[in-house]
């Protein structure tokens, strides 16, 4: 389907239903730049738009990722009781810590780097912001996964993002193989918007970000996608950034081996695509989950 500029009011994405309803084609495009606009080449480009995802090796340098490990231990350790932004695992040990970027300047030069910002910038076509960061940390033995589900239909329901023009970076801080909790995509799944059933529960972040259990396609529904699209999955060493659209099916199993697993998680949204009221839930989640500074990022600095 061609493109067309959202009219205002009209919610392209319809989801978080009372019945089941069918799969929506969608209509914008993956890639917004062309290989003028940044580091990517055109077959990179065209990785992107048909599978929606990216591998880029060495996307920090080997030198920077001792202190950035340290750094995330750091902030985990330092973690106050009773701060939102951290999510514990129901046993205790941290499983996400938000805004890192705010609490650690090693971690919000990684924004700015070559690698990352210009990246974002060419793949969503001009301006961009940071929706989200997090960092993600999954210990050996006792991290837990992520269940499937489509980035964007959180961002779409729960802080009313309008289209698909986001992508998330990923950037691996420990290796990732493929027993130890690493990410499993469908590729080409981000063609496609699989409304879910069942209505946001008020403060639904409260619970989401441990388990989520709203806005996750039905079994039937994942069984199709993935009979469609095949799973991959995505393992590289320490310093590999994995670039992801919003809208790909994604999630990841828990991880029992002794190899922990860590990653920087920035989500970058396009200036022209910020945050209106939710579609579905009562009201938006914090800034710290959905921010709505939308000034665009400048390399080196963070300020808008
Ligand atoms: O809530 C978020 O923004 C992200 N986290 C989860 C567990 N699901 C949706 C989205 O990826
Ligand atoms: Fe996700």
């Amino acid at each position: 389907m061609s493109y067309q500029p959202l009219s205002p009011g009209e919610d392209r994405y319809p989801t978080r239903l009372e019945e089941p309803t069918p799969a929506i084609a969608r209509v914008e495009p993956v890639v917004w730049g062309d290989e003028s606009d940044g580091p990517l080449r055109a077959g990179d480009l065209e990785v992107m738009a048909a599978k929606g995802y990216l591998v880029r090796p060495d996307a920090v340098q080997p030198d920077r990722l001792p202190e950035l490990s340290a750094e995330l231990g750091r902030i985990a350790d330092r973690a106050q009781a009773g701060d939102p932004r951290i999510v514990r695992e129901p046993g205790g040990s941290v499983r996400s810590v938000f805004e890192p970027h705010l609490l650690s300047d090693a971690i919000s030069d990684i924004v700015g780097l070559d690698t990352v910002l210009p990246v974002a910038r060419q793949l969503l076509g001009g301006d961009v912001y940071l929706h989200q960061a997090r960092i993600n940390l999954m210990p050996g033995f006792t991290g837990t996964g992520f269940y499937w589900h489509s980035d964007f239909e959180t961002w779409h329901a729960e802080d009313g993002m309008p289209e698909m023009r986001a992508v998330s970076c990923s950037i691996a801080l420990t290796r990732n193989y493929p027993y130890n909790g690493s990410l499993m995509v469908m590729p080409g799944s981000h063609r496609v918007f699989y409304p879910c059933v069942g209505a946001t529960p008020r403060d639904n972040h409260t619970s989401s970000l441990v388990k989520q259990e709203i806005g996750v396609p039905d079994h039937a529904t994942l069984t199709e996608a993935a009979d469609r699209f095949g799973i991959e999955q995505v393992t590289g060493p320490a310093g590999t950034a994995l670039w992801f659209d919003c809208n790909i099916m994604h999630g990841s199993g828990s991880n029992i081996t002794p190899f922990p697993r860590s990653n920087i998680f920035l989500v970058f949204n396009s200036v022209d695509n910020r945050l209106v009221s939710p579609y579905r839930a009562e009201k938006p989640r914090p800034e710290y989950l959905a921010a709505r500074r939308f000034g665009p990022l400048r390399a080196p600095s963070l300020s808008a």
